[in-house]
């Protein structure tokens, strides 16, 4: 497949470029543009580039409002609510951040709900931040319902993905991000772009037979991650992100899209908490405790999630990233 190789100022120029010309105001497609940049940058390329795709037809079918000004209510002194008015996920994550990180520096705990949103991006992009800021994180959101339950057919949930992230002073955090999903949806899209079969335990096609056509999964319906763990968690996030915070489950996001292909239309919930909190005083000396649990993985040789992303990032601020030609082109033909 042959591919372009683009800086990352070139990427985040190109998504700027689309998304302003497709009526996406500023503060919305710089923000936006910066989870593309981040996701190209960490070789995440099923949250980079090719969600721009997405995110344009949800403007040109008038899902999104590109122009939303994301509103922040205070609600409790542990609560905020930013409602991103149908406006995408980064900006209304942007405007709450800073009142998020102040009230749980002064109360230990506390939790951002993001209403009517379009959310497209990974989830790593909004707790590395936090723990990076010293803080403990976890992000959940919905998406639309292309999951079947463990023992089911149907899809229901969605592709349900939990970040968490932990901070390490003076190196990256500890951040795992995953789909409760086999895989994200957006990495069986990639499977069916390049004409690559996908592993028969992602999904099942519409008659319900394991399937390695990308396509024929897209069309059927993906599998939780670990049987019925990974149901009960995808179900778990259905909850906290979607009833207990006042907004949509993956259901009824699917019916909102009406086939369009854009991003969920939804809530996220986020919980920052501050390590002090608990430990006053002695936060350094249980980080210590953390940094040998972190050893004792490293040191027989595995890996902590996140160290491809990071060892990714040496390398993309030089090398720059190579984007498949014929998405290149698909792209710009949208300016
Ligand atoms: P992956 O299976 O690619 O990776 C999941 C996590 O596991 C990452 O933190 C990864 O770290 C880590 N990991 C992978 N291999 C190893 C290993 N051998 N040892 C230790 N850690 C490892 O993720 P998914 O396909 O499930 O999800 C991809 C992205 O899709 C996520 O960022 C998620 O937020 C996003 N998504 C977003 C949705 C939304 O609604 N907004 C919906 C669903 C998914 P590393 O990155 O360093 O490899
Ligand atoms: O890849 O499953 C996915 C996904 C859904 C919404 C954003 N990413």
């Amino acid at each position: 497949m042959s591919a372009k190789v683009l800086t990352l100022g070139e990427v985040g120029a190109l998504s700027d470029r689309i998304l302003v010309a497709n009526g996406v105001s500023a503060p919305q497609a710089g923000a936006v543009t910066r989870t593309i940049v981040a996701a190209e940058r960490d070789h995440c390329q099923s949250h980079g580039l090719y969600r721009l795709l997405g995110y344009v037809r949800s403007m040109r079918r008038n899902q999104a409002d590109g122009h939303a000004v994301p509103e922040v209510s205070d609600i409790a002194p542990s609560l905020l609510r930013i409602d991103a008015k149908r406006g995408f996920a980064p900006l209304a994550f942007e405007t709450g951040l800073p009142l998020l990180v102040e009230k749980t520096r002064r109360q230990g705990i506390a939790a951002m709900a993001i209403n009517h949103c379009l959310h497209f991006s990974a989830l790593w992009a909004e707790v590395e931040p936090l723990a990076d800021d010293g803080l403990v994180a976890l992000a959940l959101t919905p998406s639309h319902s292309w999951v079947a339950p463990a023992g089911g057919r149907k899809p229901i949930f969605g592709t349900n993905p939990i970040a968490f992230g932990w901070p390490r002073p003076g190196r990256e955090p500890f951040v795992f991000d995953f789909a409760t999903s086999a895989v994200a949806r957006g990495e069986i899209e990639l499977h069916r772009r390049a004409g690559k079969p996908i592993p028969a335990d992602w999904a099942i096609d519409k008659d319900g037979n394991p399937t390695t056509d990308a396509a024929a999964a897209l069309d059927g319906a993906m599998l939780t991650f670990g049987g019925h763990k990974g149901s009960a968690l995808a179900a778990m996030v259905e909850l906290l992100a979607g009833p207990l915070i006042g907004d949509l489950l993956s259901t009824e996001s699917q019916k909102i899209d009406n086939q369009v292909g854009g991003p969920p239309y939804h809530g996220e919930l986020i919980i920052a908490i501050d390590p002090a909190g608990f430990l006053g005083a002695n936060v350094a000396d249980h980080q210590a405790r953390a940094e040998t649990l972190f050893s004792g993985i490293i040191d027989q040789g595995a890996r902590l999630p996140s160290q491809r992303r990071y060892d990714a990032r040496k390398i993309t601020a030089t090398a720059g990233v190579p984007v498949p030609s014929a998405l290149y082109y698909e792209l710009v033909a949208l300016i």
